[in-house]
């Protein structure tokens, strides 16, 4: 389970971090209050401070981190049953969520993207409040129940229903926290086998990826798709 925290080292804010997160940068928005981003009715009304976001959130203006890559690695290894993130900003892909091809000149010249035919806004492949999660999140009914440990990566686990995943592994399965702080059952409702490594997500990850004995692949892996990187934005 991963959220905004793993992409602010690449240079994304999230929400709630004190001082750099969106909550409190809003004003080059102009938004009434911060979630009005990501609401559906917000959007209809006023699509404009969403496609400010999604400008600033484009292909090549932010690069993967160490944390995307050590994802990648779990499932290369074939460790990752499944990946529940809460980002737009599809660092995890390599690719953004919403489709380029329709929108980007537009949303580039600062021009709300409507579709040729009926003229209605174009809007992104994204969940927005307000809206119901797509039937592939129903996937948790199974995947849960199956997994031997649950990675909970760079979120303040505040989103509902996402948030109530965090309990519904087993109540033997390791959960492992890696965050700036304590957040959601890990401070309400601890079980005996969770761990908490608190502080900033890359230097987790790489001790993780150390104690894994993993961090040359590692360092293989961030070549190989930096180099691939480079390729594309040249
Ligand atoms: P959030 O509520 O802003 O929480 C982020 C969490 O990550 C906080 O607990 C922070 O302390 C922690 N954190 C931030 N930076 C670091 C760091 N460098 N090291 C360790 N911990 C860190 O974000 P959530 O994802 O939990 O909230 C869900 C919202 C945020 C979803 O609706 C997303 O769509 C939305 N969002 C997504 C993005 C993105 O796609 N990158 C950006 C901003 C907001």
């Amino acid at each position: 389970m991963v959220g905004a925290g793993i992409s602010t080292p690449s240079g994304i804010p999230d929400f709630r971090s004190p001082g750099s997160g969106l909550y409190s940068n809003l004003q080059q928005y102009n938004i009434p209050y911060p979630e009005a981003i990501f609401e559906l009715e917000f959007f209809f009304h006023n699509p404009k401070p969403f496609f400010t976001l999604a400008k600033e959130l484009y292909p090549g203006n932010y690069r993967p981190n160490a944390t995307h890559y050590f994802l990648r690695l779990l499932h290369d290894k074939g460790l990752l049953l499944r990946l529940y993130t809460q980002n737009i900003d599809g660092l995890e892909r390599g690719e953004p969520l919403f489709p380029l091809h329709v929108t980007s000149a537009d949303v580039m010249a600062d021009r709300v993207p409507c579709c040729p035919v009926c003229t209605g806004i174009v809007k992104p492949d994204i969940v927005f409040f307000g809206e119901p999660l797509p039937q592939r999140f129903l996937l948790h009914v199974v995947d849960f129940p199956m997994a031997d440990l649950l990675l909970i990566l760079g979120t303040s686990l505040e989103v509902e229903p996402f948030a109530s995943l965090s309990e519904a592994v087993g109540s033997s399965v390791p959960r492992l926290l890696i965050n700036r702080d304590l957040v959601g059952p890990f401070t309400w409702r601890p079980r005996r086998r969770d761990v908490a490594q608190l502080g900033d997500v890359i230097h987790s990850v790489e001790r993780l990826v150390e104690l894994l004995g993993w961090t040359e692949e590692m360092q293989d892996l961030v070549q190989r798709e930096t180099g691939k990187l480079d390729g594309r934005d040249r």
